[in-house]
């Protein structure tokens, strides 16, 4: 059921004829397109005046007011729609249309009060501008957060490479040291240190010189030619391990033979060297009365034999064996050489 639309001409400046004030600021629309619902003092509950407001203190433009009721489609619901349309001299519409459906819970016949319908309106584009907002918050957090997981996974991935490159680098550390820290194999000690000390066939190592009893015999001078022809010379006994040493080695080749060692006082009586020039010093291994030096001819100086054996006894008296004695240089009995290791002579590489 449809009311006809009456004109109205309100007042703007100072008039209190718009809708409750709680909807003032909602519904307000510039200088010529406001829109004030509200319930006329005079006219019965429920009936609907209107208004707009122009920008000067003067009576707005006409307006045609259609106010649609419609029967209540139950004992509890009224609908209403309202229609807000401009004259035909501004060639303009204005369409500010609602539909509420209300349900009350006493089951009376009510009208809808006026200034819901626009009410509505302003609610449903101001909930459109706050989901909008909503929106484009989330977007925006979305996007932020996309570019910060961006990061933390660029992060990640640099700190894994980061993790991984110092890992080889423990890596290769570690067997440095392992390296360093092992044992260096025989080829490694060969390639650092020189071949290990060896001595030659047959001499036997002691204290860092190689040592040989030779079964031949020779005399002194011989001997000693044979020992160079090793690289070394006559043994010389210079303290007592070493002479206990070379007593067990020349017992290894013959128990009843002399040998030669290489002392003598070839140069001066009583003045005994040992080969290499050295002086005789404060240690000797002389049998009781030795050197005598018999019969003006003994100048060189050899161990006696362990055993004693008459075919081989060159000089007058034995009473002493594995001692020193002095006999004649010409006298042949086998002899003792000792050699410096080459290696032990030679540079390191
Ligand atoms: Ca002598
Ligand atoms: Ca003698």
């Amino acid at each position: 059921m449809y009311e006809q639309a009456v004109p109205v001409r309100a007042r703007i400046a100072g008039q209190v004829s718009g809708p409750p004030s709680q909807l003032a600021p909602f519904c307000q629309r510039g200088t010529d397109g406001t829109v004030r619902l509200g319930i006329n003092a005079d006219a019965t509950p429920y009936r609907w005046q209107e208004g707009i407001e122009t920008s000067s203190d003067t009576y707005e433009k006409p307006e045609v007011v259609k106010l649609q009721e419609l029967s209540p489609q139950g004992p509890q619901t009224q609908r209403a729609r309202l229609e807000f349309t401009e004259d035909a001299t501004s060639n303009t519409s204005f369409h500010v249309g609602n539909t509420v459906d209300r349900n009350y819970p006493y089951g009376q016949y009510r009208s809808l009060p006026s200034f819901l319908a626009p009410r509505r309106s302003c609610q449903a584009a101001a909930f459109a501008v706050v989901v909008t907002l909503v929106s484009v918050g989330l977007a925006v957090m979305v996007f932020t957060n996309g570019e910060g997981i961006s990061q933390l996974s660029n992060t990640v991935d640099t700190l894994k490479r980061n993790l991984a490159g110092q890992k080889n680098l423990t890596a290769a550390l570690k067997q440095r040291l392992d390296q360093k820290m092992s044992v260096p194999r025989p080829e490694e000690f060969v390639k650092h240190f020189g071949t290990p000390v060896s001595c030659p066939e047959e001499y036997t190592k002691w204290r860092g010189l190689c040592y040989k009893a030779f079964n031949a015999t020779k005399n002194f001078w011989q001997a000693e030619l044979a020992c160079h022809e090793d690289g070394g010379t006559l043994a010389m006994p210079r303290d007592n391990d070493t002479n206990a040493f070379l007593i067990s080695l020349y017992k290894t080749v013959s128990k009843n033979s002399f040998f030669w060692i290489g002392l003598h006082d070839q140069d001066e009586e009583g003045n005994f060297k040992w080969v290499d020039g050295t002086a005789l010093g404060d240690y000797n291994w002389w049998a009781t009365g030795q050197p005598n030096n018999h019969a003006k001819r003994e100048d060189c100086v050899a161990y006696s034999a362990s055993k004693m054996n008459r075919t081989h006894m060159p000089f007058n008296v034995i009473q002493q064996p594995e001692k020193w004695y002095d006999a004649p240089c010409y006298s042949r009995i086998p002899f003792l050489c000792q050699v410096v290791p080459e290696n032990a002579r030679a540079p390191l590489n």
